[in-house]
């Protein structure tokens, strides 16, 4: 049994190594949003909510998501027992719309309890097959043509086994171009974040030339149909992130034709039950799948890496290594990356992680403490 007595949300600021732009905005600092779960024997366990600062991904932000989880997660979870984590999500949903990433984060931690309590591997828990997993990078929009280039040669040369390149009108076509010529044998994709619309299927419809493995989620963050004409018009198959926000959505697209692969990020649909749920419906489809980031500190990349291990994640996961973005991560052990770019999927008991409590206590901005009545 799952029996949550206490639940404590936490803010904290870790400033990453350098900025990161996507065609919404510019991040030089994150604020990480941690949950830490304790049930009545005092069985504990760390999770993180993905929420953004800013509502510009999707609807949700880290304010939305604290106050959320305060006022309608917690009251439905704490006190409550639950035999398994997958019973908890439809509980979360009922009369509740919304609120992925606030639903995710508790629903998650849940998932994370019952592998400690149960004393395996998250990722054994959920049916994990892999025990590593292939790792892609996300690169920021870059100030020119030639300081992408270097980016991706160095994200090549460590190893990385597909490198995603951010793009936004402006800096788009030439930018994949000087890409493609310097680097002929990347396995390369472009990343959107819904900066276009159907006027601009042309222009889209030119990055074809470039051989990308996929165009990550071009058009409206909410947008189904709109992709549908894009994808006729282009050889490269569409992924579609943002706009896949469940189960529901992911048979839309396959039925509809609105893209060929799915990015899931299970904070964007609302936690484990709902990225297996996606996982299960596209993997005897053929539909490929990869495991997204959120920019998550190590402990919310815990969740990831474990998700990533079923078997019907066949692209590399934008899964990089605590290096990548932080000058030090929040978890004692930080996240490595092999030569050939493979993460290692943890075996310990639970979440696999050891967050930094010194660190953790040090950082924080923001504390609120919910317990069972
Ligand atoms: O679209 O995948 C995205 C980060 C923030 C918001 C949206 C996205 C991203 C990334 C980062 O691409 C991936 C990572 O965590 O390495
Ligand atoms: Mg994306």
């Amino acid at each position: 049994m799952l029996h949550l007595r206490k639940l404590t949300l936490r803010e904290l600021r870790l400033p990453l190594k350098e900025p990161f732009q996507i065609s919404s905005g510019t991040q030089t600092e994150r604020r990480i949003f941690l949950l830490h779960l304790q049930d009545g024997d005092g069985i504990e366990t760390w999770s993180e909510c993905v929420a953004p600062e800013f509502p510009n991904y999707t609807s949700e932000a880290i304010d939305t998501a604290w106050l959320a989880i305060k006022q309608w997660v917690a009251p439905r979870v704490l006190g409550t027992s639950f035999p398994s984590p997958d019973v908890v999500r439809p509980v979360l949903d009922q009369n509740f719309r919304g609120h992925n990433m606030a639903k995710a984060g508790v629903e998650m931690g849940l998932w994370g309890l019952a592998a400690t309590i149960r004393e395996v591997s998250l990722s054994k828990l959920i049916g994990g097959t892999r025990s590593s997993i292939a790792t892609g990078i996300s690169i920021g929009i870059q100030k020119n043509p030639p300081a992408l280039v270097e980016k991706a040669r160095a994200a090549l040369a460590a190893g990385y086994q597909k490198i995603k390149l951010k793009i936004k009108p402006g800096s788009d076509v030439d930018f994949v171009a000087a890409v493609r010529e310097a680097l002929p044998e990347a396995h390369m994709m472009a990343d959107a974040n819904n900066a276009y619309s159907s006027a601009d299927i042309e222009r889209l419809a030119s990055l074809d030339r470039f051989n990308l493995i996929m165009l990550e989620q071009p058009l409206a963050w909410d947008d189904l149909l709109r992709h549908v004409e894009l994808q006729k018009r282009m050889k490269t198959p569409i992924c579609l992130d943002e706009s896949i926000t469940g189960l529901d959505r992911a048979q839309d697209m396959l039925t509809l034709g609105s893209g060929r692969i799915i990015n899931i990020k299970p904070g964007r649909v609302g936690g484990f039950s709902a990225s297996i749920a996606i996982h299960d419906f596209c993997r005897p489809r053929d539909v490929p799948v990869w495991c997204g980031g959120m920019l998550e500190s190590g402990i919310g990349r815990a969740y990831n890496v474990a998700l990533a291990s079923l078997p019907g994640f066949v692209l590399p996961g934008d899964l990089s290594p605590s290096a990548r973005y932080w000058d030090r991560d929040i978890i004692t052990t930080e996240w490595t990356m092999d030569r050939q770019g493979m993460v290692t999927v943890p075996t310990t008991p639970g979440i696999g992680v050891t967050p930094d409590l010194n660190r953790i206590e040090n950082l924080t901005t923001r504390l609120e403490t919910l317990n069972a009545k």
